[in-house]
């Protein structure tokens, strides 16, 4: 039944649940000497890191990651990023600087602009926009290398006027030890690049150590449970982007929809392991369709035994009565991406606001947008887009107001702030009103 598979789906897929691999809890036991949870293991971590520094962080690196590093090599050094990025492909490099264009001319786009209106009586009330000055960038490096997550992450902030970016990737094989990471922090400008991982990461961007690793005023970006539930426990020290959980999309399809398409978009976003595929549909035909491309495709696709799993696990087919219902689902799983791949695309879309970003029509396939077209792919999961918003420049800036007012403004509204200010018993503040109208 399609409301047991959600259930389902949103319990295994819940971007803070207590899922953890087989793998993680022999680590934990082996670092920490007992079974601790997620939970518990990240509180140790972080104020271990907020309450000795650079050494716990050192520790940390050397006992779960097996790193040995020092308050040195800790930073990938100016020559090392500047080799990386000597050594890289320059077919890669274009890409980067194409879609950092990309991503730029988007992100300036949407930025929130200063807004001003005449207060009452005489004088200006703004709301002024102003960057963050110094921002943490979470670079994850588990199971692939992403160059794309550190475009998706740098250039909205850059596009907000950020100066400072520190990037914090593990010290893998995928993370700061990757020079296609590198070499695209190079291209962006980033000069920061700190090889460290998980919990312990995000501890230091967000207390800081010394003068190794100066603390930021925002950690942004995507990470495994550990970076996730950090992220949770430094928030208010610092502020954060949400957190984001295994990747997933919801396709919509209709008769028109071609079921190749649908499949192979099943199966990218599958691929991430975890990942979750959805498909609604009011056709069953579409679906039996899907089902036969799927296997099709699946057989044929280097990383199809990964998907295939993954959708086992957590993909599923859902025939619903007619496009009201699958309007009514989708709005309820409110899933990360959702492609309306239906002839009237644009005309559901009305009707669906909860999704991280919403595809529409058959040429705009889930990859464009993660890889290439201008808005973040940093985005909520889980059904936390029924209140969460994906990563994009304006959450790199800070809006603050501005007040002026004319003698004859304050004057306007000194009866209502004498009124208030009676009532809740602050005799001062109104005196800071009479004191300039009545010069008492
Ligand atoms: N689909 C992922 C982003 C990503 N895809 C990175 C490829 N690389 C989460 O939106
Ligand atoms: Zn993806």
């Amino acid at each position: 039944d399609a409301r047991e598979a959600l259930a389902k789906l949103r319990k295994q897929l819940s971007p803070t649940g207590d899922v953890v691999s087989d793998a993680g809890r022999e680590l934990t036991k082996k670092v920490f000497g007992e079974p601790l949870t997620p939970q518990q293991v990240v509180e140790r971590i972080c104020r271990d890191v907020r309450d000795q520094g650079l050494e716990a962080v050192l520790d940390y690196s050397r006992r779960i990651d097996r790193a040995e590093q020092t308050a040195e090599t800790i930073r990938v050094s100016a020559s090392e990023l500047a080799e990386a990025h000597a050594n890289a492909p320059s077919n890669l490099l274009e890409a980067v600087r194409r879609v950092r264009d990309n991503i730029l001319k988007f992100q300036t786009a949407i930025l929130h602009k200063d807004v001003q209106i005449d207060a009452p009586g005489e004088g200006f009330l703004r709301q002024r926009y102003v960057p963050l000055r110094r921002v943490g960038l979470c670079v994850p490096g588990g199971a692939a290398a992403y160059p794309s997550t550190v475009l998706m992450t740098a250039v909205p902030a850059q596009a907000a006027g950020v100066k400072q970016l520190a990037v914090i990737a593990p010290p893998t094989d995928f993370g700061g030890n990757n020079p296609v990471i590198l070499a695209t922090c190079h291209e962006l400008g980033i000069e920061e690049v700190y090889r460290i991982g998980g919990a312990q990461g995000v501890a230091a961007l967000a207390y800081g150590c010394g003068e190794t690793i100066p603390a930021v005023d925002k950690i942004v970006g995507p990470g495994n449970l550990f970076v996730a539930l950090a992220k949770q426990f430094v928030f208010g020290q610092v502020d954060i982007d949400s957190i984001a959980g295994p990747s997933e999309v919801v396709v919509i399809a209709d008769d028109s929809t071609n079921a190749e398409y649908t499949a192979a978009d099943l199966i990218a976003q599958a691929e991430h392991s975890p990942g979750s595929g959805i498909v609604i549909s009011w056709s069953e035909q579409l679906l039996d369709d899907t089902l036969a491309a799927l296997n099709r495709q699946l057989t044929r696709l280097e990383r199809g035994d990964l998907a295939r799993r993954c959708l086992e696990d957590f993909g599923a087919m859902i025939l619903v009565r007619d496009q009201a219902e699958a309007t009514r689902m989708a709005n309820e799983i409110a899933s990360e991406h959702l492609h309306i791949a239906t002839e009237n695309a644009e005309e559901m879309l009305a009707d669906i606001p909860n999704a991280g970003a919403t595809f529409l029509g058959p040429y705009s396939p889930v990859a464009v947008g993660d890889y290439a077209a201008g808005p973040s792919h940093v985005l909520p999961t889980g059904g936390t887009a029924r209140f969460a918003s994906g990563l994009s420049a304006n959450d790199f800036l800070r809006s603050s107001s501005v007040l002026h007012f004319s003698r004859k403004g304050l004057a306007s509204l000194a009866d209502d702030v004498r009124t208030l200010a009676d009532v809740e018993g602050l005799t001062a503040h109104r005196a800071s009103v009479d004191v300039r109208l009545d010069g008492k």
